[in-house]
Formats: C-alpha cells, sequence, structure tokens
C-alpha cells in the first residue's frame, strides 16, 4: 500500500489531473457497485504519469520504464479475483514497452491500460515519442519530426484488444465511464487517453476544438475506419473473446 504524498508535483494546468480526477471517481463508483477498492491494484510506469500511485490511496506499484504490462499480467495470473489497472505513458508503453503491448493485446489478459497520451516525453523534457504527430517541433526535433506517428488504438485494435476506447483529460465525466466500463470489461481493455502536456506540447485549444464523441463501431471493419479519425472520442470497439488467464488455469486443472 502506497503512502499518499499530499503535495501534487505535476504542472499547474497539466491533463494528469483530469486523469486523476476521473480515476478516483470511477473508483468511487465500483464501489457503490460492491467491488473493494482493495480489488483495484494499479501500477503505473516512469514518467510525470506514473506519479499516480503517489497520490491515491489504492494498492499500487511504480514499476519500471515500459513493463506496465508484464505487471499486471502477473498480478491478475497470481489472482484473478483482482483487477489490475495500468497507467502508462506514450512513451512508456510505446516506445519502450511496445512489445509487452502488443503481447498484452494479443492475448486478451484481463488487464485495463490508461494511456496517458501527450505525444511527448514529459518527464525527461519533452523529447518526441512514437506518437508525436509529423512535423511537430519538439526538443530532439527542433526542424519538425520526421516520422509518422503510431495510432495507439489502431494498433490495440489489431493486436486483437477487446475493448478500445479513447478520452479526453478535459472531460472528466466521459473519462470516469470510459474507465469505469474498462475496468468491468473482460479481457484486454485499452483506453488512450489525449492528455496535454503545458510545459512542452500544450494541445488544449486543439483538443477543445476537435474532440468529439462517437459511438462504438458495429463490426471490425467499422472500427477500423472509427479508430483513423484521432478525435473520436468514446468505446469505439467492444467483443467478447476467452481471456489468457481463463485459458490457462483451465489447462492447469
Ligand atoms: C529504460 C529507460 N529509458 C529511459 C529512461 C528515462 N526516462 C524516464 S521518464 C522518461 C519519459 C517518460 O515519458 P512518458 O512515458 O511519455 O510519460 P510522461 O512523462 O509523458 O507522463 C524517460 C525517457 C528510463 N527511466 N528508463
Ligand atoms: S511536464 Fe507535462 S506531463 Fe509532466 S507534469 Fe508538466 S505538464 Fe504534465
Amino acid at each position: 500500500m502506497s503512502s499518499i504524498l499530499k503535495e501534487i508535483e505535476w504542472c499547474p494546468g497539466c491533463g494528469n489531473f483530469g486523469i486523476f480526477k476521473a480515476f478516483r471517481n470511477a473508483v468511487k463508483r465500483l464501489g457503490k457497485d460492491g467491488i473493494e477498492k482493495g480489488r483495484i491494484v494499479v501500477v503505473a510506469g516512469i514518467g510525470c504519469h506514473g506519479k499516480l500511485p503517489d497520490y491515491i490511496d489504492q494498492p499500487s506499484f511504480h514499476t519500471i520504464h515500459g513493463r506496465v504490462l508484464p505487471m499486471l499480467t502477473g498480478i491478475k495470473l497470481a489472482n484473478p479475483d483482482l483487477l489490475p489497472v495500468g497507467f502508462s505513458g506514450d512513451g512508456d508503453a510505446l516506445n519502450e514497452g511496445m512489445e509487452h503491448f502488443i503481447h498484452a493485446a494479443k492475448r486478451n489478459t484481463d488487464v485495463a491500460l490508461f494511456l496517458h497520451n501527450n505525444e511527448v516525453f514529459g518527464l525527461t523534457t519533452g523529447q518526441f515519442t512514437a506518437t508525436t504527430p509529423k512535423g511537430r517541433r519538439t526538443r530532439t526535433t527542433p526542424f519538425g519530426n520526421p516520422e509518422d506517428p503510431v495510432n495507439p488504438c489502431l494498433l490495440a485494435l489489431i493486436s486483437g484488444a477487446t475493448f478500445v476506447a479513447r478520452g479526453y483529460a478535459g472531460n472528466i465525466k466521459q473519462l470516469e465511464e470510459l474507465m469505469y466500463r474498462a475496468i468491468l470489461h473482460r479481457g484486454f481493455s485499452f483506453l488512450e487517453i489525449l492528455q496535454p502536456c503545458v510545459s512542452f506540447n500544450n494541445t488544449w485549444d486543439l483538443l477543445r476544438e476537435n474532440v468529439h464523441e462517437v459511438s462504438p463501431a458495429e463490426s471490425f471493419d467499422d472500427a477500423l475506419r472509427l479508430v483513423m479519425d484521432r478525435f473520436a472520442t468514446g468505446v469505439l470497439f467492444k467483443t467478447e473473446k476467452e481471456t489468457f488467464e481463463e485459458i490457462l488455469h483451465k489447462n492447469r486443472v
């Protein structure tokens, strides 16, 4: 159990505040449904997002860079009654931890991953990551990023995730609902959160003007089209499939 730090170290105006609030609300709501707080185990990676467990009263683990998903998988395998929830950055999940992301989705591990996508390495002061848009100037791409970005929802979808959603740090109510549904989903739940980093990639205006809510896709092909709209929010795709843990536990008896 983490001891809670009172002083929050995120920059004033950071999108992490909205994500944090939405998660606390989602946990409260799950509590009203009879899900004890102690069953929701939080794992975070290295980065600004990784400080989140320091501020909440939840069983939690601050792991090394890029290793949120192996931790979540181990927790679920050891005790299937737990609901492991991971918080990761775009750098953490899609640079350092890319292979774990694809494999967790492919296996349909029954965990939830919340990706704080601020399109930069925040804690290390603004280097470009796998999701930085092409042409964007960052500390390491002063003439504009020469690479095409990874689309996290598209990657989750084609890798096998059975729940794919996108939210926005500025819409706490919707984010709470998406987190609540992701945690309850049986299988790999992926939630990308569009997150402004006021210090190194301030996208508040861009997001405020462009994000919009959509209805879930009715087929996989439909979902492929939906995830390509980078500002579409909501549950984008949802399906049912046997989970990794179910298969392993069944084969053991
Ligand atoms: C293996 C490894 N490589 C690099 C680092 C240095 N490092 C620490 S935090 C960080 C950036 C984290 O960025 P991101 O995951 O996008 O999270 P954010 O800070 O934006 O929330 C990096 C590169 C490290 N700790 N370990
Ligand atoms: S550097 Fe960016 S992501 Fe990190 S706390 Fe500041 S605004 Fe938030």
